[in-house]
């Protein structure tokens, strides 16, 4: 049966292949896509749909195969996103079925490495440090959609973010039981999902070995204290803290130290950005030319959670601003909330720092003194001075969008 067939029986299926009747496919409410609603391409949004994968709650469908699917704006409220509303993003349709991690074995070899290691998971638990660190996971390609004139690929709003605790072994000590030789430049890895069609190249990366061999750098085997969750990499996940998320693994099974820069079309072709007009700051020297290099950190950003555009507030009452702030790593020094459309701007407070590989969150709280329209915005500095722009610094490939939000809202 092919897709309209199933349709007319009232029947859809999703990416995986289960069949779900109709009704549980609803039409993506406007807020549940937050401010991106205002900015995503009209066709976007209608095309968009809420549907439920295996084990998640219903999320905002981007594609169908590969399964693209984006959080609702509403859980970012919460500064864990929960593993059932965390999104799913993969390039490749070939996704692993029926894995059990009794038979999971991650390999490390190549050329820069004194032996070949084979763990089983039990190994990783039970032979190595075991480490927690929180960091957000976001898309390189996150917000794309927001970018006017549009770039082509995902056209995702907000939601291919998701902050976790992720529990597992630091990738520094694995490298160091297999023995790394003076000559390794790069750590290049593979998961498990492949292509459909044997022409489509595996999904396989790299980073070079001073960021592999860093602390935070982790394989993973929990995400919030539960096994990784089947569609966001079970049962290992390479997790980058910092990095845009291209690099965190998922299904991992080979981890490949070479002496040569990695040679393949998710290096050389996918993911990079010019090298003067893109305002990250880590530079992967080995895959770098004098135009492009590979995207690396996160761009600094902020987003206001809890106010929708044209919400009413009544006159005295205080409104309270409250919102998620995040870089690549460098620490968020300072928030700041301007609620006139950015004349003048006042300090937000910062709340609890879960480290500086994780997100944020902030609030501001202000009594408007007259009725009408306020500009609500908000903007992040970072302990090394990077700031967001006010108009978005467009990317061929839609990368890094971290315009600051606007957001109008009524007093009466
Ligand atoms: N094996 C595998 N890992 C992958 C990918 C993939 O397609 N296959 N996509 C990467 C990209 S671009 C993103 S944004 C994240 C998405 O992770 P998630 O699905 O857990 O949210 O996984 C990364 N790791
Ligand atoms: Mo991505």
């Amino acid at each position: 049966m092919n897709r309209r067939e199933l349709l007319k029986k009232g029947l859809l299926m999703t990416a995986t292949g289960l069949l779900l009747p109709k009704e549980m496919f609803a039409q993506v409410n406007k807020s549940l896509l937050g401010p991106a609603a205002d900015l995503l391409p009209d066709g976007t949004i209608k095309e968009q749909i809420l549907e439920a994968l295996p084990g998640k709650k219903p999320l905002i469908k981007k594609t169908f195969r590969a399964p693209n699917y984006e959080t609702p704006y509403k859980y970012f409220n919460e500064i864990f996103t929960p593993n059932d509303v965390f999104f799913v993003r993969y390039h490749l349709a070939n996704i692993p079925q029926g894995i059990d991690e009794k038979n999971w074995k991650l390999k490390i070899s190549g050329d820069a490495v004194e032996k070949t290691l084979e763990l089983t998971m039990e190994d990783l638990k039970t032979k190595f440090e075991q480490v927690e660190i929180v960091a957000l996971k976001a898309c390189s390609g996150n917000m794309r959609g927001l970018f006017n004139p549009h770039a082509p690929g995902v056209q995702w709003g907000y939601g291919a973010m998701g902050n976790a605790k992720w529990k597992g072994v630091r990738l520094k000590d694995i490298l160091n039981k297999a023995g790394l030789k003076a000559n390794a430049l790069e750590v290049a890895y593979n998961g498990a999902d492949s292509g459909v069609m044997p022409t489509t190249p595996d999904f396989v990366k790299s980073i070079p070995v001073w960021k592999a061999t860093q602390e935070e750098v982790i394989v993973a085997y929990e995400m919030n204290g539960e096994p990784i969750p089947y569609l966001n990499g079970y049962p290992l996940v390479l997790v980058v803290p910092g990095w845009t998320a291209t690099y965190w693994m998922k299904h991992l099974t080979d981890i490949t130290v070479i002496s040569t820069p990695l040679d393949n079309f998710w290096m050389k072709n996918a993911y990079r950005v010019s090298v003067d007009k893109f305002p990250i700051r880590e530079r992967f020297l080995s895959q770098m030319n004098s135009e492009d290099m590979p995207i690396t950190e996160i761009s600094i950003n902020s987003i206001i959670t809890n106010i929708e555009k044209g919400q009413v507030f009544k006159l005295g009452q205080p409104i309270e601003v409250k919102g998620l702030t995040w870089d690549g790593g460098y620490g968020i020094k300072m928030v700041e909330v301007s609620v006139d459309g950015g004349k003048t701007w006042a300090e937000a407070q910062l709340d609890k720092d879960y480290g500086k590989f994780s997100w944020r969150q902030f609030s501001y709280v202000f009594k408007p003194n007259k009725k009408g329209k306020y500009t609500i915005m908000v903007k992040a500095t970072n302990s090394i001075g990077q700031t967001q722009p006010i108009e978005p610094i467009w990317e061929p490939h839609g990368y890094g969008y971290n315009a600051i939000q606007k957001i109008d809202i009524k007093v009466i």
